[in-house]
C-alpha cells in the first residue's frame, strides 16, 4: 500500500485515506494507491461500504499539475475513476476543504457525496487553459443539469456545500465531525441498490429537452469574456457532447478536447502563471522559516486615493488601521470615499452591511500622529516628492517602535534614499500598491539595500494575508512594472507621431488580449499625471525623439482623459467607452508636422513588435541587473498589475514563445532605425545566441 493512500476498516465501512500534502493532488503514486486501496476494500468481505477521504486541510484538489507536459504514467485518472464507479460496493466521497478538478471528478464517480458545511466543489480547469479531463464534463451535467454544469465548468468557480446539495451534486451536508458523519451515512446506504451512478442518469442530458440555443449562447458569452482564449469554448463543446453522445462516446470526445487543450500554448501559459504566482513568494536568500513579526495594527499616512485604498486592503484582512492626514477635511474626505466604495460593493450584493460596518469600524481617521508609537507597520502614501518623504521618515524614525516596519508606497522614488533618512534602514521597505489598491492584486515589495530579511519575510507573508500577489523587486526607477510600462508607452506614442492613431495602436494590443490599449489606459489614469511628471524632467537632447509631445498637447488643452470626458478619445456623459475623436487626429497631425515627421502608414505588426519587444528588452535588462529574481516574477507583475492577458503567460513567457533569436534580430533592426533606446539587453543577446530561453534561465536559478 502506497504511503500516500491508506486503507483501514471501521466496522462495516472500509475507509480509503489520501495523504499527499499539501493538497492531495492526484500524483501517479496517489492514483496507484487509490487502485490498490479499492482492491483491498472490495476483497475484504467485512466491508459493505467504502469511504474516500482526504487527510489534512482538503479533499483531493485536482490532478498533479506538475505532471502535465510529461509522459503520463499509468494508471490514468480515467481508469482509476472507472474502477470506483464500477465498484459493487457503494463508495462515498467525504469532502472537506476544496474538491477541485480531478478531485471532484473522482467524487462524481463515487455513488454518493457528503460534504462539510464549509467545503467547496469546483472544476477550475478552465483557469489552467484546460477542461475537466476525467469525466467531469459528462457526469456533472447528468447530476445537476446542463445550465448549472455549463456555468461551473466554463467559469471554473467553485460552489459551497449547501449550494452543491441544493443542485444535487452533494447528497448530504455533514455538521460536526465529517468522517464520523460520513461513516454513518455510508453504513446507512450499504445495502441500498441499485448503486446510483452518474453515468446512468439521462434525464438531464435528454437531447429533446435541452435547448441547443443554450450552447450557442454559452459559446458567445465565453468568447466575449475569453479575449482570445480557447479553453472556455472547449468546455462548452465538451458539455454539449454529454447531450449529443452516449456516455462512453462523450468521454472520448472530452478526451480529444482535453489533449488538444493540454498541448496548447494557452494552457502552458496559464500553468506557468499558476506556478509563477506561487514561486514569486520564494526568496532564495530568505528561507521560508525566516522569523517574521506580527502585523496587527497599521497606520497609513495620506488619506488620498492610494492611502484610502490601502486602508481598505488592511481593513478587509481584519487588521485595524489608523488613517492619518495633516488636515481633518482630508481625513473626512478619505473616509467618505472609503464608505462610498464599500456601500457600492454592498449594493452589488458582494458584501453584507454587517461586514461593511465591521471593516469601516477597523479604520480610524485622525490628524494626530500620537497613535503611531503603537503600530507594527506604517505605510506612507503621500505626494511623490522626495523631500517630503524624507522628512516624514525622519519623524517616523523618532516616533515609532524600533521594531516597527516603515514602508513607502512610492512608485518612482529611490527607496534606499528614503531609508537613509532614518536610523533604521533595515526596517524600511517599499510596499508598492497599484491603484485601485483595494482591487489590484499586485504588490511590488521593494527590497532596499539594507532591508532586513525579517522585514522582507514579514512583507511577503503580509501580501498573502492581504490577498495580494507579492513580488519582490529591487530599487530602480519604476522598479519592474512601471519601468517596463515606460518603454511600452514610449513606443505607442512614437508610433502615433509617425503615422498611427490611438485607436489603431489600442486595437493591436486589445486583439492580443489586453483589456485596454495604452492610450485608453492613459485616459483612465489621467493624462495630467504623466504631463506633470514630464514637466519636472529634463527635455531629451536636440534631435532625440520626445514621446510626450502629443500627451502634453492634449493635457495643455485640459484633455485629461476620462475625468474630463476627453483625452486621446472623447467620452459621452456616463459612458466610459473610448470614442475616436477627429479633433485628436488633427492635433496629432499638427504635432507630427511641428516635429518635422512625415507621417506614414504604420502596420499593425510593427505596432505590436515595437510595443511588446521594447517591454521584453527592458524586462531582460531588469533581470540582468537583478532587479527581478526571475523572468516568471516579471510575468507575475504584468499579469496582476497591468492586465497582460494571462492566457499569453506574461511578456517573458511570450518572448520564449516568439523565440529570443527572432526578437533579438528585430531589436537590432529597430536599433538601426530608431536609435540607442533599442540597444539589445546583453542577457537577451546571450540567451538568443546560446539557444536558451527565459524559462531555462529561471530553471537554472532553481526558480
Ligand atoms: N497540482 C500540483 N501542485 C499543486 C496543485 C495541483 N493541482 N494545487 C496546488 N499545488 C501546490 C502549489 O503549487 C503550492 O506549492 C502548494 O500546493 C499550496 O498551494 C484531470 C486536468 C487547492 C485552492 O486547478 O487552486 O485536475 O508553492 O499555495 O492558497 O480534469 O492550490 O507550496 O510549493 O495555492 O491554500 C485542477 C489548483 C487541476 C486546483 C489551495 N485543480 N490549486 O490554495 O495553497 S487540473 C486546480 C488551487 C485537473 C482534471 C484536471 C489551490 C488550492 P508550493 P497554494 P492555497
Amino acid at each position: 500500500m502506497s504511503e500516500v493512500v491508506s486503507f483501514h476498516r471501521s466496522e462495516r465501512v472500509g475507509i480509503i485515506t489520501v495523504d499527499n500534502q499539501p493538497v492531495n493532488a492526484l500524483s501517479q503514486a496517489v492514483r496507484q494507491g487509490l487502485v490498490d486501496a479499492l482492491g483491498k476494500a472490495l476483497a475484504d468481505a467485512e466491508v459493505q461500504a467504502i469511504l474516500l477521504v482526504g487527510k489534512g486541510r482538503t479533499f483531493i484538489a485536482g490532478a498533479d499539475i506538475t505532471e502535465f507536459g510529461k509522459p503520463q504514467k499509468d494508471p490514468g485518472l480515467g481508469d482509476v475513476i472507472a474502477r470506483y464507479e464500477a465498484s459493487e460496493k457503494p463508495v462515498v466521497a467525504a469532502i472537506h476543504g476544496t474538491a477541485l478538478g480531478g478531485g471532484l471528478e473522482v467524487a462524481l464517480a463515487c455513488h454518493y457525496r457528503v460534504a462539510a458545511r464549509d467545503a467547496k466543489c469546483g472544476l477550475p480547469e478552465v483557469k489552467l487553459g484546460l477542461l475537466p479531463g476525467a469525466g467531469g464534463t459528462q457526469r456533472l451535467p447528468r447530476l445537476v443539469g446542463v445550465p448549472k454544469a455549463l456555468d461551473m465548468i466554463v467559469s471554473g468557480e467553485p460552489i459551497g456545500a449547501t449550494d452543491a446539495k441544493a443542485i444535487g451534486l452533494v447528497d448530504e451536508v455533514v455538521e460536526g465531525d465529517l468522517v464520523a458523519g460520513a461513516v454513518a451515512f455510508a453504513a446507512g446506504v450499504a445495502s441500498r441498490r441499485p448503486l446510483p451512478r452518474a453515468r446512468d442518469l439521462s434525464a438531464n442530458v435528454d437531447e429533446t429537452k435541452v435547448d441547443p440555443a443554450l450552447f450557442d449562447k454559452a459559446r458567445k458569452d465565453a468568447a466575449a469574456r475569453a479575449r482570445g482564449g480557447k479553453a472556455p469554448l472547449r468546455c462548452v463543446d465538451a458539455v454539449k457532447a454529454a447531450v449529443e453522445l452516449p456516455f462512453d462516446e462523450g468521454l472520448k470526445r472530452e478526451r480529444e478536447l482535453f489533449l488538444e487543450a493540454v498541448e496548447s500554448t494557452e494552457s502552458k501559459a496559464l500553468r506557468h502563471v499558476f506556478f509563477g504566482e506561487r514561486t514569486a513568494a520564494k526568496i532564495p536568500d530568505v528561507p521560508a522559516d525566516t522569523p517574521t513579526t506580527p502585523v496587527r495594527r497599521v497606520a497609513v499616512l495620506g488619506a488620498g486615493t492610494m492611502g484610502g485604498g490601502i486602508a481598505m486592503v488592511f481593513a478587509n484582512a481584519g487588521i485595524s488601521v489608523l488613517l492619518v492626514d495633516r488636515e481633518q477635511d482630508f481625513v473626512d474626505k478619505g473616509l467618505g470615499i472609503i464608505k462610498k466604495n464599500y456601500a457600492a460593493t454592498v449594493s452589488k450584493g458582494r458584501l453584507s452591511q454587517g461586514e461593511m460596518d465591521a471593516r469601516v469600524g477597523r479604520i480610524t481617521g485622525t490628524t494626530s500622529w500620537d497613535g503611531l508609537a503603537e503600530v507594527d507597520l506604517v505605510i506612507e502614501a503621500v505626494f511623490e516628492e522626495m523631500g517630503l518623504k524624507k522628512e516624514i521618515f525622519g519623524k517616523l524614525d523618532k516616533l515609532c517602535r524600533p521594531d516597527a516596519i516603515l514602508a513607502t508606497n512610492t512608485s518612482t522614488l529611490d527607496t534606499n534614499e528614503i531609508a537613509r533618512s532614518t536610523s533604521r534602514p533595515g526596517q524600511v521597505i517599499g510596499l508598492h500598491f497599484f491603484s485601485p489598491a483595494n482591487v489590484m492584486r499586485l504588490l511590488e515589495i521593494v527590497r532596499g539595500e539594507k532591508t532586513s530579511k525579517t522585514v522582507v519575510a514579514t512583507s511577503m507573508k503580509l501580501a498573502r494575508q492581504l490577498g495580494k500577489v507579492g513580488v519582490l523587486v529591487g530599487v530602480c526607477s519604476g522598479f519592474v512594472g512601471n519601468r517596463m510600462l515606460h518603454t511600452y508607452g514610449r513606443e505607442a506614442q512614437l508610433l502615433i507621431q509617425e503615422g498611427a492613431l490611438p485607436q489603431q495602436v489600442d486595437a493591436v494590443l486589445t486583439r492580443f488580449g489586453f483589456a485596454m490599449g495604452p492610450c485608453a489606459t492613459s485616459d483612465l489614469a489621467g493624462l495630467d499625471v504623466g504631463w506633470r511628471i514630464r514637466k519636472g524632467q529634463p527635455r531629451p537632447p536636440p534631435g532625440a525623439r520626445y514621446s510626450g509631445a502629443v500627451g502634453d498637447r492634449l493635457a495643455e488643452m485640459g484633455r485629461f482623459g476620462q475625468k474630463t470626458s476627453a483625452g486621446f478619445y472623447r467620452y459621452e456623459p456616463g459612458n466610459r467607452a473610448p470614442m475616436p475623436d477627429p479633433e485628436v487626429e488633427a492635433i496629432i497631425v499638427a504635432v507630427s508636422k511641428e516635429l518635422g515627421i512625415e507621417r506614414r502608414k504604420v502596420d499593425d505588426h510593427e505596432i505590436f513588435e515595437r510595443c511588446m519587444y521594447s517591454m521584453i528588452n527592458e524586462g531582460a535588462k531588469i533581470l540582468d541587473e537583478g532587479i527581478a529574481l526571475r523572468a516568471s516574477d516579471i510575468d507575475t507583475v504584468w499579469i496582476n498589475g497591468y492586465g497582460f492577458p494571462a492566457h499569453r503567460g506574461g511578456p517573458m513567457f511570450h518572448a520564449d514563445v516568439v523565440g529570443l533569436p527572432k526578437i533579438h534580430a528585430r531589436l537590432r533592426e529597430f536599433l538601426a532605425q530608431h536609435g540607442k533606446a533599442w540597444e539589445p539587453s546583453a542577457l537577451l543577446e546571450r540567451l538568443a545566441r546560446e539557444g536558451k530561453t527565459f524559462a531555462s534561465l529561471d530553471a537554472g536559478r532553481g526558480a
